[in-house]
């Protein structure tokens, strides 16, 4: 037997469930690796590396950031992911003949005491010739 007042406070329990930020974003890849040619200057695209994120609105929402020894020679778009060679940089095979950067995704680009991050490595060998 159904009793009016139960069912409206099941209806609004349910109206009141609200996603909270649960997941961090998840890269498409553990590691990313691609081989860069010595004279790539700015603005040639190394990769473009990629992140999910199951949560929704902004808290599902993904910007990326630079970090890593590399980080002063390339630029990462930080709402796609492309990854270029930074304006000015010019890349040394004798000095670094693997470049390592750091991309760090993260959610709730406006920032906030439950943002979540993932950070992934990408190494790049400097080589001659392709
Ligand atoms: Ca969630
Ligand atoms: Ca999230």
């Amino acid at each position: 037997m159904a009793i009016a007042g139960e069912r409206s406070s099941q209806a609004s329990i349910v109206a009141n469930i609200e996603d909270v930020n649960d997941n961090s974003p998840i890269f498409t890849e553990n590691e990313y690796h691609t081989r860069l040619a010595e004279d790539a200057r700015f603005p040639k695209s190394v990769l473009t590396v990629s992140a999910t994120d199951a949560d929704t609105a902004e808290r599902g929402e993904v910007r990326y950031t630079l970090g890593g020894e590399g980080a002063l020679l390339f630029v990462v778009n930080d709402t796609n992911g492309e990854i270029i060679v930074a304006s000015g940089a010019e890349l040394d095979r004798e000095a670094s003949p693997t470049i390592t950067l750091e991309v760090t995704a993260y959610d709730t680009p406006e920032g906030g005491i439950t943002q979540r991050k993932t950070t992934v490595i990408v190494r790049l060998p400097v080589l001659l010739f392709f």
